[in-house]
């Protein structure tokens, strides 16, 4: 992987100012007022009744998270990524062009601890890669299934000391942990990463990497982040054969200087 910071042994990547700052000012301005419209909704009706009034959003209170097309219309995901040149580490990542897992892209809010309110909870130890196994399943063994895939966790508030951010064991890990085994999975001190991270850091994530949201003891402040996640192109695991998949090209250059995604071409950024 060329640009970014190592954590540990782990297959996870800090790669700092990956964003341009004019599109995350963008993405920060939308997101402000969709999840100021979302509490607003869950005052009104309740947590668990909010994604029935908002559809399109999936809103998933545990999380405080919402399905990132619900914004399609003012926030981009070829702009988050192509400006900034993730792209191209993407693709080192799998081996080849990528493609966006359009409905796991997730727009997340998390709170201090001490401030969540039911029934918002934080992330605990998981590895994404898990995404679809069934762990009850007799056929196959759901360890070896782990996906070939790559989050791009990208940041829009300052996080890890003041805000919630993402904790990452420095485990290499080539499959994956059994709910069991995740469940009481504590590193020992040393072994693990609460990065600090600036507004338009994004963190690069294989399929195998545990992780969970950091919470560090004096934050004071909540943290928006945005998740997109993507598998190869070329051979998407069978496992997502019925899910909505989007193909990213490496975007080529045009007359104007500006790179485009193939499909997601001129989305909203403030400069289109
Ligand atoms: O943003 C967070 O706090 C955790 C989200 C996460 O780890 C995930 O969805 O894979």
């Amino acid at each position: 992987m060329g640009a970014g910071t190592r954590i540990g042994a782990a297959d996870a990547w800090l790669v700092p100012a990956a964003i341009p700052e004019a599109v995350i000012e963008h993405a920060r301005a939308v997101t402000a007022v969709a999840f100021d419209r979302l509490a607003a909704t869950a005052r009104r009706v309740g947590p668990w009744r909010v994604a029935e009034e908002e559809p399109g959003s999936r809103f998933v209170p545990t999380a405080c998270s919402f399905d990132s097309r619900w914004l399609a219309a003012t926030l981009s995901h070829g702009s988050l990524l192509v400006d900034g040149g993730l792209v191209a580490s993407i693709e080192a990542l799998l081996g080849g062009p990528p493609a966006l897992i359009e409905d796991e892209a997730w727009i997340r809010r998390q709170v201090p601890t001490n401030e969540a309110v039911t029934p918002h909870v934080p992330h605990s130890w998981h590895q994404d890669g898990a995404l679809g196994v069934d762990f009850e399943s007799p056929a196959g063994d759901p360890v070896a299934s782990m996906l070939p895939m790559v989050t791009a966790w990208c940041a829009l508030d300052e996080c890890g000391a003041i805000a919630p951010g993402l904790e990452i064991s420095h485990d290499r890990l080539d499959g994956l942990l059994r709910p069991d085994e995740l469940a009481p999975f504590a590193p020992r001190a040393g072994e693990s990463t609460v990065p600090m991270i600036d507004r338009g850091d994004v963190l690069l994530l294989t399929g195998a990497v545990l992780h969970r949201t950091g919470r560090p003891a004096g934050a004071v402040a909540a943290r928006r982040s945005i998740e997109l996640r993507f598998v190869s192109a070329e051979t998407p695991p069978a496992r997502l054969r019925d899910r909505p998949l989007s193909r990213l090209q490496r975007p080529p250059r045009s007359a104007t200087g500006r790179s485009r995604w193939d499909r997601f071409a001129c989305w909203c950024a403030p400069t289109c």
